[in-house]
């Protein structure tokens, strides 16, 4: 590993209390599902891809296909703390005018690879320029990141089978897996049973870890490029809403509504967190 694992916890950290900043003045936004998926943005951004903030479209980058769009806080949060564009710019999310729009826009965020927000669409992207980049014999990385509720969208099998056939080795999809979609948990309304098991038997090189643990995410990114000629899935076993005082443990926290206070209590526990690690 490049990065101390310290390092690397307190880089999440800072991504929580960045996102809380963020959404502060709006008082409301997709925190659930943005706090599901921040250690993988540490992993990524933080240790795995091939990325230069400097320089967002350099052809040979790895690309990032945040497929779960409405989760976008969580992805300009991360890009904000590796310098794509000024900090400050966070405090504007979702307002009129801003570059950081409620769902990912390729056209306006640097950094961000797709515009996104309708589900299911990442999976059909992400392949296609992990074919394309093939076919330029590059040896970039494609990481896909998929909602499990997502994983209800026809689309997504499309992939599922197409991936595989054409022996996309360099694609890295992951999964948040954290039980939850808009209204209730995956199972009551589309059970998705065994997903790691459907996409090994679909032929992709499929893991599990928890998605809550950045070692074992890297410890999974290097497995998966380690794997010649068959996509890579990780399903990631996550709790939504983790990490946030006033969504961690709540029933309904897909879309929420907040004060002030609270988004001040949640960042006061996270900066004490960090003081602890
Ligand atoms: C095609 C499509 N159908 C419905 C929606 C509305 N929608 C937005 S988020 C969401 C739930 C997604 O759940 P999941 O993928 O598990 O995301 P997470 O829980 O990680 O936020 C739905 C149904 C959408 N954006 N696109």
């Amino acid at each position: 590993m490049k990065n101390n694992i310290r390092d690397l916890k307190i880089f999440a950290t800072d991504i929580r209390i960045t996102i809380l900043k963020g959404l502060k003045g709006l008082g409301f936004g997709h925190v659930g599902g943005s706090m599901s998926m921040v250690e993988l943005m540490a992993a990524l951004y933080g240790e795995c891809m091939n990325i230069d903030a400097k320089n967002p479209d350099w052809e040979d980058r790895d690309w990032y296909i945040q497929s779960k769009g409405h989760a976008g806080p969580a992805v300009y949060a991360t890009l904000a703390l590796k310098g794509y564009f000024p900090y400050e710019e966070i405090y504007t999310i979702n307002q009129p005018e801003t570059n950081l729009p409620s769902h990912c826009d390729r056209n306006k965020t640097p950094g961000i690879d797709m515009t996104t927000g309708s589900l299911g669409q990442g999976m059909s992207t992400a392949i296609g320029v992990a074919l394309g980049n093939k076919l330029k014999s590059k040896n970039n990385y494609t990481f896909l990141l998929l909602g499990d509720g997502e994983c209800n969208e026809g689309q997504v099998w499309e992939g599922a089978l197409f991936a595989p056939q054409h022996k996309l080795d360099h694609l890295i999809a992951f999964i948040d897996s954290n039980k939850k979609q808009l209204d209730g948990y995956c199972k009551d309304i589309c059970d998705l049973g065994d997903i790691r098991q459907k996409f090994e038997d679909f032929g992709w090189h499929a893991q599990e870890v928890d998605g809550h643990d950045i070692e074992e995410i890297i410890n999974a990114i290097e497995k998966a490029k380690a794997v010649k000629e068959k996509p890579s899935m990780i399903v990631l076993d996550t709790e939504k809403g983790r990490g946030c005082t006033f969504t961690e443990g709540v029933l309904f926290n897909h879309h929420v509504k907040f004060t002030k206070e609270q988004a001040d209590e949640a960042i006061t526990a996270l900066e004490n967190y960090k003081e602890m690690l």
